[in-house]
């Protein structure tokens, strides 16, 4: 087992990690940007190293400063969190170079994921049903009319290196297809330096159901259900919640089968999420993340696994906690990513929490690393904490997290609170009916002020 982990992010996840290792008896070290220095999780580490100034790139993505910071401090091992250098295949491997642990998984893997069009052929290849489309990228001297006929209009435009929604774009007609080919291939080659493009059939109101996995890198590998993230604005989750008020316990199984043997093939190390588009009873892969995810609380409501603890200690070289057979998922949780922003523009609201009041109670967890006085900087993303609610059923849970929103205080800033307490008393969102375009086309309709 590691004895020292450099926790290389910051806000919520570092403290989570933190926790896990302080569960574990691991010593912590914290890294931090001079905008982050009386962070909490800062606070409450054994150790901390200012590595730089608050832009990211000269700091929480500062390689050399996270290296010299492992250097100075004896970490034997990084976690990366999520976001900045979690799904860097190269950034595992310089610390590999160094005699470092990264924990996550193998980098081959982190680079195999990383580009959409590889992950999709090795879906395919594993089993994973996916959303018919392209064989692979689709050049100048490809017929791609011919392509997209074949797939049948719509078709969806995406970019081999994008991901999260970057580098898409939608021909509906032939006449539109000419068109979204170029400038998709052009904003790719913009954002990620990389042209290539695949066609996919456009699916119109799927769900979005991500399974989650845990694999000991050696062939074992397990799913741990499935969460609906269906919610979200401008590909920012908002509200995640399993089971999915649309799965069945035979599809659940079914799917979560298939990921588990492709785990299994893989020899995957760690955790995952494999991210599915669910429409008309169907699964179609689309992505996966070789990172633990903001989401993640909600599965171990449900599991009693906690995930930050087991992806360190399979690491470490441990096992997997448990069989498939001893996986039970009990009753359902849903979570609500609380920002500081205005609720209805989503224009960030960073500044200080003048008073601040976690709800509590059976049932009620809150993943966030503010607290009275905090002042939220504006350099990073505007999360002000995780509200996590479980109850024996979906309608306990609604009930619950209606009490939790509206006992939950936090002042000085705007944040996103109104935008839950009426979505909790929403009766779309009440049924579980909703899809992937239903929260925009409910904000674009006047979303009250709860
Ligand atoms: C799609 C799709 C419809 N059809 N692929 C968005 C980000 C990335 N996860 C893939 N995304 C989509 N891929 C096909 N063939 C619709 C989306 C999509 C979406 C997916 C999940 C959750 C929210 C979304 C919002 C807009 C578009």
């Amino acid at each position: 087992m590691f004895d020292k982990i450099l926790i290389a992010n910051r806000g919520e996840i570092a403290l989570r990690v933190l926790r896990a290792c302080k569960e574990l008896g691991i010593a912590t070290v914290a890294i931090h940007s001079t905008a982050d220095a009386d962070a909490m999780h800062v606070r409450l580490a054994d150790e901390s190293v200012c590595i730089g100034p608050p832009p990211s790139k000269d700091s929480y993505l500062n390689v050399p400063a996270l290296l010299a910071a492992c250097e100075i401090t004896g970490a034997d091992a990084v976690h990366p969190g999520y976001g900045f250098l979690s799904e860097n295949a190269r950034f595992a491997e310089i610390l590999a170079d160094h005699n470092l642990h990264f924990i996550g998984p193998k980098a081959e893997h982190i680079r195999l994921m990383g580009d959409k069009i590889e992950a999709k052929k090795t879906a395919k290849r594993l089993g994973i049903p996916v959303v018919p489309g392209s064989d692979g990228a689709v050049g100048p001297d490809d017929d791609a009319m011919a392509i997209a006929q074949a797939i049948g209009f719509p078709v969806l435009v995406k970019a081999a290196a994008g991901g999260g929604g970057r580098g898409m774009k939608v021909a509906h007609t032939a006449d539109d297809l000419a068109l979204a080919i170029s400038t998709a291939g052009n904003e790719a080659k913009a954002a990620f330096g990389d042209a290539s493009v695949y066609l996919e059939k456009y699916l119109q109101k799927p769900r979005h159901i991500e399974i989650q996995i845990l694999g000991d890198g050696r062939g074992g590998a397990i799913h741990l259900g499935e969460r609906d993230c269906s919610l979200q604005r401008r590909h920012q989750k908002v509200w995640e919640e399993s089971p999915s008020p649309v799965i069945s316990a035979e599809a659940r199984a079914r799917i979560g089968g298939i990921c588990a043997k492709a785990m299994q093939d893989m020899q995957y190390l760690g955790v995952g999420t494999i991210e599915f588009l669910y429409e008309d009873g169907e699964f179609y892969f689309i992505e996966m993340n070789t990172r633990i995810q903001v989401e993640h609380p909600v599965t171990e409501m449900i599991t009693g696994i906690d995930l930050v603890l087991e992806q360190i200690r399979i690491a470490a070289g441990g096992d997997l906690p448990v069989t498939q057979d001893e996986i039970t998922l009990n009753g359902h949780a849903i979570e609500c990513r609380v920002n500081a922003e205005n609720p209805v523009t989503f224009r960030p609201s960073p500044g200080k929490i003048a008073r601040y009041h976690p709800p509590g109670g059976l049932g009620i967890r809150i993943d966030s690393a503010v607290f009275q006085g905090y002042t939220i900087p504006p350099y990073y993303d505007s999360l002000v904490g995780k509200l996590i609610v479980h109850g024996k059923t979906r309608g306990e849970c609604l009930m619950r997290l209606r009490r939790a929103l509206d006992e939950m205080v936090v002042d000085g800033v705007e944040t996103t609170l109104p935008l839950f307490r009426a979505l909790v008393r929403e009766p779309s969102i009440i049924d579980g009916d909703y899809h992937i375009h239903w929260l925009e086309q409910y904000l674009a309709s006047g979303v009250p002020q709860g």
